[in-house]
């Protein structure tokens, strides 16, 4: 990935029929459903992560091996922008995927393997004017050292961090204590304030959930400030000693709960991983009696067990609240200012016989069938 597109609604009967753009996609331009437009609008990026907007309309991309930039564009309307100037905002190549803005646009996070940092930002320069603070550390990782940062609007200074596992099963996330596999959330507002100067991942913030193998994107819900993750889920699995991973395990959308204090069942739970996960094709999962979107116990993990996949079931771990098509791999979930909307990029298989999922989706009441 080196690009960055935008796609946006046409207004009816007034497309723009051209844009003095020279950009020239490296690979198959994307096809989008009707009344929508995309257009590449930035390339030559080092595999762009994540995008943000600053409050002068600059657009901010962390890029794996290099750091932040800024991006400004010359808006010549009707969806066609075209780039003016780009400039390092963060050169720092252990930047890798992690990145938001406070609402006043003021201060930027951005998140390496390890570490989430901050730093004093103006937009006006596009410069940070202060060197990096870092807000939470201690999340040493190999294989998902992507570490994504939402900054919360509901509860203004909550920050969720996600943090995935250090291998494609990995026993470690099945001690709480090692923080792996898990998304929690940390109040800056204690840190200004004073109280501590850093937040330590496997000791402080509040647990939303465990047993999230890799939840890449979070996302929060406007309307009640409900906290979504989308799950990439395990490669090569087998079951009674069959593989099964062209059609199994199910990506996941799981729904953690509320930063502001509203109780629900699911916030800190366990949510199966790597015992229990989620049935896309129940037809391969031998002696399985549960449907699609529940949840399986996995080979090794089988074998040993007198319970079988009751282990797995909702009285013992969190099932998740939709199943996505396997290896589609989600990489961010967004919604629409008044909640009632929602979609999921995908990144697009690897772990595939036949290639699936490299799009960009609004939810169904169904997960994603395509
Ligand atoms: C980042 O810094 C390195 C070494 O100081 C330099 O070689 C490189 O060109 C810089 N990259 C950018 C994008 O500024
Ligand atoms: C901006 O951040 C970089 C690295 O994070 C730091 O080296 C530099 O000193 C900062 N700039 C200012 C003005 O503090
Ligand atoms: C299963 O049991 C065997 C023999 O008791 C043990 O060596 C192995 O580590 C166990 N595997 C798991 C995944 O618990
Ligand atoms: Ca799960």
């Amino acid at each position: 990935m080196t690009a960055v597109i935008c796609i946006n609604v046409a207004r009816a009967g007034s497309v723009a029929s051209s844009c003095s753009t020279t950009l020239e996609p490296e690979t198959t331009e994307p096809t989008v459903a009707k009344d929508y437009v995309a257009r590449l609008v930035a390339n030559g990026l080092s595999e762009p992560r994540g995008i943000k907007f600053d409050t002068e309309g600059h657009l901010l991309v962390v890029e794996q091996y290099l750091g932040l930039t800024a991006i400004t564009f010359d808006d010549a309307g009707d969806g066609c922008v075209i780039e003016s100037e780009r400039k390092t905002i963060l050169n720092d190549t252990l930047l890798n995927h992690g990145i938001e803005l406070s609402s006043d646009g003021k201060t930027l996070y951005a998140s390496s393997s390890y570490a989430a940092y901050s730093w004093d930002y103006d937009a006006s320069s596009q410069k940070n004017t202060s060197g990096p603070k870092t807000i939470v550390d201690n999340m040493y990782g190999t294989d998902h050292t992507t570490r994504t940062l939402l900054l919360s609007k509901k509860v203004p200074g909550m920050m969720v961090v996600t943090r995935g596992s250090l291998g494609n099963i990995d026993d470690t996330a099945e001690v709480k204590d090692l923080g792996v596999s898990q998304v929690k959330a940390f109040d800056l507002n204690k840190l200004s304030s004073g109280d501590k100067k850093k937040y330590n991942y496997l000791t402080d913030g509040l647990l939303l959930g465990w047993g999230l193998r890799n939840e890449v994107g979070v996302g929060e819900e406007p309307n009640k400030g409900g906290i979504y993750g989308v799950e990439n889920s395990a490669d090569d699995v087998t079951r009674d000693g069959v593989n099964i991973h062209n059609t199994n395990p199910a990506e996941e959308l799981n729904f953690l709960g509320y930063l502001d204090g509203t109780p629900s069942k699911n916030q800190g739970r366990n949510f199966g991983y790597p015992k229990c996960l989620t049935a896309w094709d129940t037809s391969t999962i031998n002696g399985f009696k549960g449907t699609t979107g529940e949840q399986f116990v996995i080979g090794m993990f089988n074998k040993n067990s007198s319970q079988g996949d009751a282990m797995c079931d909702e009285s013992q771990v969190q099932q998740p609240r939709l199943p996505f098509h396997p290896h589609m791999a989600p990489l961010d979930i967004l919604f629409n200012d008044d909640g009632t909307a929602g979609w999921v990029t995908f990144h697009g298989s690897w772990n595939s016989d036949k290639p699936v999922g490299k799009l960009f989706h609004p939810l169904t009441n169904r997960g994603i069938t395509y």
